[in-house]
């Protein structure tokens, strides 16, 4: 199931009209629009392997249709995604779910749709049927050497996978931790770790990066072992300069300033990449900007001006990813409202005046350096961000032409819908 450059271009003259009427409104107050569109035009946000079926929860899952039943299936997904918008060019990989049986088809596959391969991820959360040893009570962590060294192993594999396709980072998340009080000791339980990392951390090719993304809870609910960004900028610290912090938007405590968090990781060069998505509670991985998008925008704004001050291309030196799961919306659509929310906020803290926000900080001008955020957060960008589609050849409207195309059903007559695509 591909998307006809011919269908893109007849459904971008359908609304062209009413588009460059918005656009020029826009364009005649933003100075700087054109910039802001080639930097729109520039940022591709990385679309999960896991996230384009239907997502459950442990009371349940309903499964929707035509999902993708392995790993060519799931590069055509993001395929459609990447040719309706031209802002999801690369997948990422979870090992073992993804393991390529062909490495130069899936590499011709992936390049045919114009996608790279973004982050690899390892699994040491989940115990797998020709497993030796479990993870029940952690990976890295665990108190038996054999079991790290099985994780250690894994991971080290899912670096040569990765090799193999040209993936260019490792994200490490673990389950590890625990879940009432005595049952680890925590110093012990990060020396294992550490240990553990810095083996894998040696198997790092020169050019890749190493992201150690951590989570407050989930699966363990008293202790997790990279519990926060503090736990994983030590672990970070001590493994070398390929080695940085991810940041999961939902892996925090309620109410955490994660545009603090971002801030700091930046002036500390440790920033590795995040992950976008959207919570009210938890780890709930709903769709970017659905619950909180003046967090979001506030995140971009300290990403923007932080980048900028250690001269770091924005489309470039960190990874941007999508990690998100959904029970109820169809994955695809659901991850086109993800990526348009990205690039909103993105647009909207290139809007920022900076120098405006500067004066006002250093006057301790408070409403000032309020209206300052606000008056670019409340700016309409979406003409910009549309704009950024029609030059990259995309649609301009992504989700009207996937309906329109009856993308869905043309894939469950495809594929059936009886599917369920690996993943959580
Ligand atoms: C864990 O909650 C997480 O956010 C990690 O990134 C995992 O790799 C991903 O979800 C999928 O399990
Ligand atoms: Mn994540
Ligand atoms: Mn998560």
């Amino acid at each position: 199931m591909n998307i006809d450059k011919n269908q893109i271009a007849e459904h971008n003259q359908q609304l062209m009209a009413a588009h460059q009427r918005r656009l020029s409104q826009v364009i005649d107050y933003l100075p700087n629009a054109v910039n802001i569109v080639q930097k729109l035009v520039d940022f591709q946000v990385a679309i999960p392997s896991w996230a384009l079926g239907t997502g459950g929860t442990r009371f349940g899952r309903f499964s929707g249709g035509g999902e993708p039943r392995n790993l060519e299936e799931k590069i055509a997904d993001i395929g459609i995604l990447h040719a309706l918008n031209r802002s999801s060019g690369a997948i990422s990989l979870h090992i073992p779910w993804d393991i390529p049986k062909d490495y130069a088809a899936i590499r011709a596959l992936a390049e045919e749709h114009g996608l790279a391969f973004d982050a690899m991820n390892s699994n040491t959360f989940q115990d797998q049927p020709d497993q030796a040893l479990s993870y029940k009570f952690g990976s890295m962590q665990h108190v038996d050497k054999a079991v790290r060294r099985q994780a250690v192993e894994h991971n080290i594999e899912v670096i040569k996978h990765g090799v193999e396709l040209g993936s260019k980072s490792l994200t490490v998340w673990l389950a590890d931790g625990s879940s009432f009080p005595g049952q680890l000791n925590f110093r012990k339980a990060f020396q294992n770790t550490l240990e553990s990392l810095q083996e894998v951390y040696e198997a790092l090719p020169d050019d890749w990066k190493m992201f150690v993304e951590y989570k407050a809870f989930e699966p363990n609910f008293y202790s997790t072992t990279v519990g926060d960004w503090g736990q994983s900028l030590l672990y970070a610290s001590k493994l070398g300069e390929k080695a940085y912090t991810l940041v999961d938007l939902g892996h925090h405590l309620p109410n955490a300033n994660i545009e603090q968090i971002v801030a700091l990781l930046l002036m500390e060069g440790k920033l590795g990449g995040f992950h976008f998505n959207d919570s009210k509670y938890g780890d709930d991985d709903l769709t970017t900007g659905s619950i909180k998008p003046y967090q979001l925008f506030l995140i971009f704004s300290e990403l923007v001006e932080g980048m900028d001050a250690r001269g770091m291309e924005h489309a470039k030196d960190l990874g941007w990813m999508i990690d998100a799961s959904h029970n109820l919306k169809d994955p695809l659509e659901d991850l086109l409202q993800s990526v348009e929310a990205i690039l909103i906020a993105y647009a909207q803290a290139l809007l920022v005046d900076r120098a405006a926000l500067q004066q006002a900080q250093a006057a301790n001008d408070v409403v000032r350096a309020q209206e300052v955020l606000q008056e670019a957060f409340r700016t309409d960008v979406r003409p910009l961000v549309a704009e950024a589609r029609l030059r990259a050849g995309a649609a301009l409207n992504p989700i009207q032409l996937f309906r329109q195309q009856d993308i869905r059903g043309k894939l469950i007559r495809e594929r059936g819908t009886k599917t369920v695509a690996t993943g959580l």
